[in-house]
């Protein structure tokens, strides 16, 4: 096991106060690409934040429309990957554990993740784009060439998702800056940190003198300021983590010395 693992699980295992950030390279792992991985197809050479947009939908909502039917049929063909599972144990171990999420897919809650803050919204909810109804989408609507009308007022609906130029839910947000203000730890794994406001949760927890450690495969603005960096994918170093937190456990055996 390498030291900053080691570090990172000693940290882990002390820590009454935990709170993990993720960003779509958890996903990757599941087959989901990245938000920036290259739009296949019809979409290849669009720009993702066009696509994820209030203008965007209003442009071409056809477009816009398919892309999301895509991307949520794909979701259906997938499964939540080790790390999804590791990050799901985590929470049941840490006396306080919160996991805030910028991916829109369900993976972390299938994978058993219970307190789990989706800033981003979700790409299986769907509202009205004018006055928010929610809106249960109906199977043969999801390959529909455009998106169904809101039975309340007539507009458009759309996915339940922050688009750019959107913002995100208020409470969402301030629970995750809470948080970040209180955690001993903050964990963080696949994500750029380029989006933001979620972006700058990380700066929040190092503000409160939270250790920050940080998951991916590239170097990126967090690693930067993270105290330990774990270079690989989360698939793999999240599991190792959650292994090596088992060497600072209290065993029976210390139990038994004391009594
Ligand atoms: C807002 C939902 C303002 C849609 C998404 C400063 C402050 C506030 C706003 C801004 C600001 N500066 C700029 C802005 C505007 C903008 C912004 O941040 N732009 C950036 C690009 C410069 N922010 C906004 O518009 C936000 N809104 O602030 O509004 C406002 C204020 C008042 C009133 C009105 C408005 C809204 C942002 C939310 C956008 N919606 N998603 C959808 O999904 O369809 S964000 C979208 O991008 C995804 O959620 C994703 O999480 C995120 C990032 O994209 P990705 O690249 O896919 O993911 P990530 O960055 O996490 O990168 C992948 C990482 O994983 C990489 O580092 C890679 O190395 C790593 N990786 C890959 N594989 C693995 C791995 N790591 C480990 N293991 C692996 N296997
Ligand atoms: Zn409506």
């Amino acid at each position: 096991m390498d030291h900053g693992t080691r570090r990172a699980a000693k940290m882990l295992s002390d820590a009454r106060t935990v709170l993990c950030l993720t960003g779509a390279g958890v996903s990757a792992e599941s087959g989901v690409p990245t938000f920036r991985d290259a739009q296949t197809g019809l979409y290849a050479n669009r720009d993702p934040m066009d696509l994820a947009s209030p203008g965007g939908f209003r442009r071409d909502r056809a477009l816009v429309w398919g892309w999301y039917m895509e991307r949520l049929a794909r979701l259906g063909e997938v499964e939540p990957n080790p790390g999804h599972h590791a990050l799901a144990e985590l929470e049941t171990s840490v006396p306080r554990f919160t996991l805030v999420t910028q991916n829109v897919d369900d993976l972390h809650e299938r994978a058993g993740s219970i307190d789990v803050i989706h800033l981003h919204g979700s790409i299986a909810r769907f509202r009205c784009f004018d006055c928010g109804h929610p809106y249960e989408l109906r199977p043969e609507e999801r390959t529909a060439p455009e998106p169904p009308y809101c039975p309340d007022c007539g507009d458009f609906i759309r996915p339940d998702v922050v688009w750019f130029g959107e913002e995100l839910p208020g409470e969402h947000l301030a629970r995750a800056r809470q948080l970040a203000m209180e955690a001993q730890v903050l964990l963080v794994a696949g994500t750029s940190g380029t989006v933001f406001p979620a972006a700058e949760i990380p700066y929040w927890a190092k503000t409160n003198g939270a250790t920050v450690i940080d998951v991916n495969l590239e170097v990126t603005p967090i690693s930067r300021i993270a105290d330990i960096f774990l270079r690989g994918p989360s698939g793999e170093v999240l599991p190792d983590l959650l292994a090596a937190m088992e060497l600072f456990a209290p065993h029976e055996s210390d139990y038994d010395d004391e009594h």
